[in-house]
């Protein structure tokens, strides 16, 4: 497995980055690279550091790390929408590489952390000096840009930049946005020629995505005013805990690095109250995105709900709450799992077991919530979850997703972070 997980991982590297798959995503994706970084520290770690360094070497001035940094080699019209699309080098302040406007949760200083970690060497030490301004400059602009709500947690402008694409968790915030599945008709989705069109998001789903890009586009991709124009603005809690988490980890890098940790514990500390006090919800017992448009928790119970158990300084209370949630029928997480986690709850009416994040179990998901579980002393189920990952991947291989019932093998063949990450677990 080892071996396998080693050769997807040199398969996708691409000069001084890793593709997520040689399919459907040939540029670099963010947090795609975050992940993957911790792979490579196992096997070639100057290959973690590239990967980190090439995608900050795309952040733009006002530090947005975005979440597409796209390769001019690759083959034009290989990926929807493109840099034609974003048209990001018209904006000033950009890098002249075209990407995407958006970004991605920001597990890049976790990431960066544990690369070092696990590879610790003068060269790394020297590569960690120079991400960490980088870094610092990336929380600083989800802080204080990002804050729409005004209450210390950095809000999504756009599904994509949860991470989780089409979670049941966006449903009804994003049925506010005006659009007909017949805007497709324009455009031409370069995802239904790789994958399965049953296991992707459908067409009025690319609709809204499109009509929300196209807002945020036209105001230059600024951020001043967000409240009064965009369609879309959610407090997503896996978002808010990795930026979280990231101040944990930067405190250590800190320390490092010759800097100050102070600035970096006082920040975690108040993301994480803010993370309780803005997005758990004490009736369900479990967290839930803010919908800044209406005021209201969103009704979904995704996985999302249980992405603050990485936050080690969440309150006793809910961690407890996040474990008897994890551990209910909906997620089934064990000490020995008979079936994969899912990514949404399988209770639901609207779980679907193949549609991407409407269901299947993804490999990053599984690795922060084992990583919330070791965090909070839960060594027992973290080693469940831990063979369920390593099951998943010797059945079906180092696939982009997981049936959540079977375990068969989803989406891409050869995806680098379920690669990466499977080395992190193995090791
Ligand atoms: C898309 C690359 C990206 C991931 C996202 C995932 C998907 C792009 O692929 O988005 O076209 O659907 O949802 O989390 O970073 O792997």
């Amino acid at each position: 497995m080892w071996q396998a997980a080693r050769a997807t991982l040199d398969a996708n590297w691409e000069h001084d980055h890793t593709v997520p798959s040689r399919t459907l995503y040939p540029h670099q994706w963010s947090w795609d690279s975050a992940f993957i970084a911790i792979g490579w520290a196992h096997v070639r770690p100057e290959r973690a550091w590239s990967e980190l360094s090439s995608l900050f070497d795309a952040q733009w001035r006002d530090g947005r790390v975005p979440h597409i940094v796209f390769n001019p080699a690759a083959p034009g019209g290989a990926y929807f929408p493109g840099p034609v699309f974003w048209a990001s080098t018209e904006v000033e302040g950009t890098p002249p590489v075209a990407t995407s406007g958006l970004v991605q949760p920001p597990v890049h200083a976790l990431a960066a952390w544990h690369a070092y970690e696990r590879a610790p060497s003068p060269q790394a030490r020297d590569a960690l000096r120079r991400l960490y301004p980088r870094l610092v400059a990336q929380q600083r602009y989800l802080r204080v840009h990002r804050d729409v709500g005004g209450a210390g947690l950095a809000a999504v402008v756009h599904p994509w930049e949860s991470g989780l694409d089409n979670s049941p968790a966006w449903d009804d915030p994003l049925a506010a946005v005006p659009a007909e599945a017949s805007i497709m008709r324009a455009y031409r989705r370069a995802d239904i020629v790789h994958a399965a069109a049953a296991h992707r998001p459908t067409d009025l789903d690319y609709a809204r995505y499109v009509a929300v890009v196209t807002a945020y586009r036209a105001a230059g991709y600024r951020d001043e005013g967000l409240a009064d124009r965009h369609p879309f603005l959610v407090e997503c809690p896996l978002f808010n805990a990795a930026m979280g988490v990231a101040e944990h980890a930067l405190a250590r890098i800190a320390a490092e690095v010759d800097a100050d940790p102070g600035p970096h514990r006082e920040h975690a500390a108040r993301i994480t109250a803010a993370v309780v006090d803005r997005l758990y919800d004490p009736v369900a017992g479990t967290f839930r995105p803010r919908d800044l448009r209406t005021g209201r928790l969103t009704p979904a119970r995704t996985v999302l709900g249980l992405a603050p158990l990485i936050l080690p300084d969440l309150p006793p209370r809910q961690v407890e709450a996040v474990l008897v949630e994890a551990t209910s029928a909906r997620f089934g997480l064990a000490e020995r799992m008979d079936r994969p986690l899912p990514s949404h709850d399988r209770t639901s009416a609207d779980f679907e077991p193949l549609r991407y994040w409407r269901g299947p179990s993804w490999m990053n998901v599984d690795w922060l919530v084992r990583r919330g579980l070791l965090a909070h002393g839960q060594d027992r189920l973290a080693a469940g979850l831990r063979a369920s990952m390593i099951g998943l991947a010797e059945t079906a291989g180092c696939h982009e997703y997981f049936h959540p019932e079977t375990g068969a093998g989803l989406g891409s063949a050869g995806f680098g972070w379920t690669a990466a990450l499977l080395l992190d677990v193995l090791a």
